[in-house]
């Protein structure tokens, strides 16, 4: 359900943008134009007056699909043509008609490759943002020095990569798993401005992320052996400020390598996350509050909702 005041509320039963049809939408059609934001074409064909929503309104069915609305194209950076991380692959929307997108960089874990966190890549920028999977300097770094290669990443991605020109360097996000999501902590430790932090069975030896002003989703795994919960997810989503936009989803039937393989729950909330807090896109909302209920996928949710108050 949007909550815009004035396109799709239910006293304008006829002004969607959708379809272009009535005074409203014609409205803000120019208004559109007028903002430079171009004509209102392509699968963002309902941005609306949220500058930054891509895509078609979402469903259950649309964020759990393989693939998003999104064409996706690739390239490959070398490791020998950047600095500060070890190179790996951007994946974006092929299309131009939309703007620019948000973007967000994915750090894998210790020992191990941007393949591990390959199938992040397509899915999530299917659904609209520009994704770069990385790889690290080494495959020992720790929590801190992937945090700073994502962070390096991000740089290249909007100054100097070949795709800078479709990134909002604005609205851009960090997910990693196990070690790399212990560095999207550090990253958002580092830089405020990041607008959401998603780690995956994240491993720290800093317990305690009270600095963070950054929307952050936790994914934890039940079996987890590797980074237990009790000691790893559950106490860095417990020390994020409860005034923080922040959320912990407990994988069932888990473990620590869960986010290695594609799987329909981190990518739903993942996709959602993403969008609310990303794009700023409230059509997201409804995926995550009411707070998820236990299910055969989740074995707990925690958070906060409404978001954004
Ligand atoms: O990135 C990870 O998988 C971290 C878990 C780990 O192996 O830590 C032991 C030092
Ligand atoms: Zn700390």
């Amino acid at each position: 359900m949007r909550l815009h005041p004035h396109t799709d509320s239910p006293t304008h039963p006829s002004g969607s943008l959708r379809h272009r049809t009535g005074r409203l939408a014609g409205t803000a059609a120019a208004l559109a134009v007028l903002a430079g934001l171009g004509p209102l074409a392509g699968p963002g064909a309902h941005a609306a007056d949220n500058p930054y929503e891509r895509g078609p309104a979402p469903t259950t069915s649309s964020i759990e699909a393989p693939r998003g609305p999104y064409a996706v194209s690739q390239t490959s950076v070398s490791s020998l043509s950047v600095t500060g991380f070890g190179g790996g692959t951007i994946y974006y929307p092929t299309s131009t008609s939309d703007g620019t997108f948000g973007a967000v960089a994915i750090s894998p874990g210790y020992t191990a490759y941007e393949s591990s966190i390959a199938w992040l890549g397509p899915r999530l920028a299917s659904q609209g943002f520009v994704v770069f999977t990385i790889d690290t300097l080494t495959t020992a770094d720790q929590p801190d020095s992937r945090g700073r290669q994502l962070l390096a990443a991000l740089d290249h991605l909007t100054e100097r990569s070949s795709v800078r020109g479709r990134v909002d360097a604005s609205r851009l996000g960090v997910m990693g798993h196990s070690m790399g999501g212990g560095g999207s902590l550090e990253a958002a430790k580092s830089r405020p401005g990041l607008q959401a932090a998603i780690p995956l069975t994240p491993w720290n030896l800093d317990k305690t992320w009270p600095e963070l002003t950054t929307p952050t989703l936790i994914f934890g795994a039940d079996g987890d052996s590797i980074a237990p919960v009790s000691s790893h997810a559950e106490p860095f989503y417990s020390s994020l400020s409860s005034s923080l936009d922040r959320g912990y989803l407990e994988l069932n039937s888990a473990t620590h390598f869960t986010p290695n393989s594609s799987n329909t729950t981190i990518a739903k909330y993942s996709i959602s996350w993403l969008k609310r807090f990303i794009d700023n896109d409230t059509r997201y909302e409804q995926f995550l509050c009411p707070l998820p209920r236990p299910s055969l996928t989740i074995e707990e949710y925690r958070g906060n909702c409404p978001h954004g108050s």
